[in-house]
């Protein structure tokens, strides 16, 4: 256990990271944090934290004191059994996170993510000129929800029955990284069909040939990972690869929308669509927070955390630290460089679906922004509150055709 704060020389706060007021709008009391010191203590968690750029990236860059094996939410595996089977990725530290990830980066690299283009790039252009035609949509309903499940569940090779399972499942695992508050009840509540058709839907006779479930499969013919670790790595695609890219396109389409400025530079110049998809990951990061559990004490910042200690790691806020980006942090701008930023962490845990995401990102963004002269919200936007991460229920939005 930790001992309290008294000990240490750090600020004590009081706020609930998790209170859904607080996930919807972190962004006051990530600013709080950041000027509070580089390390806070919420008390009523009894976990460290990091805000700043600085700490986050220092942490994400020392796996060895930073463990990630008693998982990166809230809750302490030593002490509570988890939810599921801890991921082989996500929730383990090398040497063993090290075998699995290298077959799996394997899958997913830039070369891989290149052959995805021509198939990912029809559906984003077929999607986006029904949307064109319509004139008024809703962003997440009508498109960041559509498309990722459309394209990256082919690129698994998932069955197309029983797909809308995929969002349900999603929600639970990133609500379960939180507190057992009511986002997370409700989010397990009715959760037996879904964990059913997700288990099923990682064994190898459900996976059509040539995707990366299958190719997940057929490691285990070259002996590089075992049969029962197969549906495991399977299982990170599904947990990891819909939700994430849903919340990172309706934030990024809320981006353009509240800002039309931007929007008519990337209307000018489509090749924009990167940065401005990279600028969006920064600036409205799908994954806020991940913990990670101290394997040892450690000085940061003048103060001692204890080993065995919870430390919650704010990407949200590290990605809009003044200290780090200079004064215009908080401001979406399609020219600045976003590189640097940790939406997709850092460090041997590195989002291995980076390229894969930042594909459907660019072939969106692009899509419309040759297609539509202005892109406007017509209503106030709906918040999805969620214990990790921060997207919109619903964008309503209305775009005029118009070409470059
Ligand atoms: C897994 C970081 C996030 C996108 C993520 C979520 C789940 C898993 C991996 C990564 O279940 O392995």
């Amino acid at each position: 256990m930790v001992d309290s704060a008294r000990v240490i020389d750090v600020p004590v706060l009081d706020d609930d990271p998790f209170d859904p007021a607080v996930l919807v709008d972190p962004y006051a009391f990530y600013e709080r944090m950041r000027e509070a010191g580089p390390v806070v203590f919420l008390e009523r968690y009894g976990v460290w934290a990091f805000a700043r750029h600085t700490e986050v990236a220092e942490a994400l860059g020392d796996w060895e004191t930073y463990s990630s094996a008693a998982g990166v939410g809230l809750a302490d595996f030593r002490k509570e059994a988890p939810w599921r089977p801890p991921s082989l990725l996500l929730e383990a530290d090398p040497p063993g996170h090290s075998v699995v990830r290298k077959p799996m980066l394997h899958l997913m690299t830039p070369k891989v993510a290149e052959t995805l283009r021509p198939a990912f790039s029809a559906a984003a252009e077929e999607l986006v000129d029904t949307l064109v035609n319509r004139g008024e949509f809703d962003g997440v309903t009508d498109l960041a929800e559509v498309y990722p499940i459309h394209v990256f569940a082919d690129a698994i090779g998932l069955p197309e029955d029983g797909r809308h399972h995929l969002l349900p499942y999603a929600t639970m695992t990133f609500n379960a990284f939180g507190p057992a508050n009511a986002l997370r009840d409700e989010a397990f509540a009715g959760s037996e069909p879904v964990i059913e058709w997700a288990t099923a839907a990682c064994q190898r006779d459900a996976l059509s040939p040539g995707g990366f479930g299958a190719q997940i499969w057929e490691a285990v013919d070259r002996d590089e990972i075992t049969a029962e670790e197969a549906p495991l790595l399977v299982r990170s695609l599904l947990a990891a690869g819909l939700d994430t890219t849903v919340g990172a396109l309706g934030n990024a389409l809320f981006c353009l929308a509240t800002n039309p400025d931007q929007y008519e530079l990337l209307h000018a110049d489509p090749k924009l669509a990167k940065p401005a998809f990279e600028e969006a990951m920064r600036l409205e990061s799908p994954i806020q927070a991940f913990f990670r559990t101290t394997s040892r004490p450690v000085e940061v910042g003048g103060a001692e955390i204890p080993a065995d200690a919870k430390v919650i790691l704010f990407f949200g806020s590290a990605n809009r630290d003044p200290l780090r980006w200079g004064e215009h942090a908080d401001r979406y701008d399609v020219h600045h460089r976003a590189a640097g930023h940790v939406a997709f962490g850092a460090g041997v845990h590195v989002c291995i679906g980076q390229f894969i995401a930042r594909l459907e990102g660019e072939l969106v963004l692009s899509a419309l922004a040759r297609r539509a002269a202005t892109l406007r919200l017509t209503d106030d936007p709906v918040p999805k509150p969620n214990n990790t991460l921060k997207a919109f229920r619903h964008l309503p939005l209305r775009i005029t055709a118009g070409g470059t």
